[in-house]
């Protein structure tokens, strides 16, 4: 008998077809997400799953699905998962770093861009007809040469966004727990700065960290206070470490230039004060988004989850004290 997975999301046809090949498939091509109890029905005899960054999976969850033991998310962040409970109940957690990287360092450059030469706020105002004569003072930006650009979280996309700012001539300073070696910081041309001096010296803000209880909430009216007057802040993490409600406000205020968003605390909702304002680039979770990237980050999941439900270490474990799964399920 072949093993029992589900994918709860739309995956490409192609990944499907393969993946129906090999085991019992429970698909959701149609892509519309799934209430609780329809996961609860979806997870309860399975084997493997492939789900998104999307998809909550909580100790609820896995109490009703007392066959799984692989959980294979097609996303890097893992924050949507309770990896706790997952190894309590036996079950393999694994994700997939790497091959998003660039794609998403590209996407924190387009926010940027966006947000401080006010791309999608003039664009918006041309397509409403708005247009009638060049002015010399017409939506002044803000620069990005030569600037000063602050990254909190210098994992791999951190470093990958701190590499294309030498084209910008920019001087890169980031904050991160620990300093990275100095090789590494010689080829990002990055310096390592306390957190309250990064807020204050630098002109444009990003937030590439993984999002937890400790990072909850990590920019909000204190650290907004603390930035440069006029300075950008962009998101392509979580939405949950700002403090949506802040930020909005500073925005509203004018303390910050812009803000360019690409995750929301609530998405897909998007808080209503946000929408309301002009200065905000909005996106809707794009990170990884170009086909390339998501057919590498749905093919390295299907490999993860597929070597591990045979018993073969998959490539990105999360949870080591997991392995090995008791009884591999084929
Ligand atoms: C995903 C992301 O596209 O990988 C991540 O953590 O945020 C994005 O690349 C998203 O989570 C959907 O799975």
């Amino acid at each position: 008998m072949k093993p029992r997975i589900v994918i709860t999301r739309a995956v490409f046809p192609e990944h499907l077809a393969a993946l129906r090949e090999q085991y019992d498939v429970r698909d959701n091509q149609p892509d519309i997400a799934w209430t609780p109890s329809e996961m609860a029905a979806a997870f309860a005899d399975v084997d493997g799953a492939l789900v998104t960054g999307s998809d909550r999976i909580d100790a609820a969850l896995l109490a009703q699905a007392p066959r799984l033991r692989v959980l294979s998310t097609i996303s890097v962040g893992y924050n949507h998962i309770d990896v706790a409970a997952c190894t309590r109940q036996g079950v393999v957690v694994t994700n997939t770093p790497d091959v998003l990287t660039e794609t998403t360092a590209d996407m924190a450059w387009a926010l940027l861009m966006a947000t401080a030469r006010r791309v999608t706020e003039s664009e918006r105002w041309l397509r409403a007809g708005l247009w009638k004569q060049w002015s010399l003072d017409q939506f002044l930006g803000a620069d990005l040469h030569h600037s000063t650009l602050g990254i909190v979280g210098m994992g791999r996309i951190g470093q990958a966004i701190a590499r294309r700012a030498s084209g910008f001539a920019m001087k890169v300073v980031y904050h991160n727990r620990s300093r990275l070696p100095e090789s590494v910081e010689t080829e990002c041309r990055a310096t390592r700065v306390e957190f309250d001096d990064l807020l204050a010296s630098a002109d444009h803000v990003m937030l590439v960290l993984p999002y937890s209880a400790a990072s909850h909430h990590l920019i909000g009216a204190a650290q907004l206070a603390k930035m440069k007057p006029g300075a950008t802040l962009v998101n392509i993490a979580r939405g949950g470490l700002i403090d949506e409600d802040a930020l909005a406000e500073a925005l509203a205020a004018g303390r910050l230039f812009g803000a360019g968003l690409d995750v929301y605390e609530g998405e897909p909702q998007v808080n209503p004060k946000l929408l309301a304002l002009n200065n905000v680039a909005l996106t809707p979770h794009l990170g990884s988004a170009s086909r390339a990237t998501r057919d590498a980050m749905a093919r390295l999941a299907i490999s993860n989850m597929s070597a591990a439900l045979v018993g073969r270490r998959p490539a990105h474990l999360l949870n080591e004290a997991a392995w090995p799964i008791p009884t591999p399920a084929a």
